[in-house]
């Protein structure tokens, strides 16, 4: 008995390992896919013909955890799931990160940096946030994208000790908060009024990763 109780879980997990690409691929997060499917509900149509027999799925409950999902969804972007800031700053990540950013950011180990950049186009104010990821060394989002004219506001968090945002060698233009402060709710502001790229860092966390980059389009 236990022995076929093995061999199902053991076929399920390799069933379910087969479509994790395509679980992450989808829109739907792991956690709202394990919701998804314990409302769907598996039969087997035909069942006394071997030939016919299939599994088809009933999805009538689906309508029925909508609402629960959606509660998902927004725990998941309360807790600041990459979506940019506090200001409800909609963007999104996008692949094609210019080489310079791709290179600076990759040579110091930026924190938060997966290869995309937020392409914050069309915004008039972005925020980024100062102080986070899970030591608190990372500014978020750690590459963005913004149209000529555009404020960046840095806004500190309060995690990760003293920061701050001094742009770095290489940077089109020159910009500084001056000393590294923690306080909490601290902002910096500064506008990019020609395309360019801007690369910064926070002098305190240089060489533990904190490192951002701002691509000026026109
Ligand atoms: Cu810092």
């Amino acid at each position: 008995m236990s022995e076929w109780t093995d061999a199902i879980v053991g076929e399920r997990m390799a069933v379910d390992n087969e479509f994790n690409d395509r679980v992450m691929a989808s829109r739907f997060s792991s956690q709202e896919w394990g919701l998804i499917m314990t409302a769907a509900e598996f039969e087997i149509e035909d069942s006394d013909d071997p030939e016919a027999a299939r599994i088809v799925a009933d999805t009538s409950n689906l309508p029925a955890i909508m609402p629960e999902l959606e509660n998902v969804r927004s725990q998941v972007a309360a807790m600041g799931g990459g979506e940019g800031s506090g200001d409800g700053s909609a963007g999104e990540a996008v692949d094609d990160v210019p080489s310079e950013i791709d290179d600076y950011l990759t040579e110091n180990e930026a924190r938060l940096y997966e290869g995309t950049i937020m392409d914050y186009t069309g915004q008039d104010e972005v925020v980024v946030d100062v102080g986070a990821g899970d030591v608190g060394f990372a500014f978020d989002p750690a590459a963005i994208r913004i149209d000529a004219g555009t404020t960046v506001v840095w806004e500190w968090t309060g995690e990760g000790g003293a920061h701050n945002v001094a742009s770095a060698e290489g940077s089109a233009s020159e910009f500084d908060s001056g000393d590294a402060v923690a306080e909490e709710g601290t902002t910096f502001e500064q506008s990019f009024d020609e395309a360019g790229i801007q690369l910064y860092y926070c002098t305190p966390h240089q060489a533990n990763g904190m490192h951002g980059a701002v691509e000026v389009v026109e």
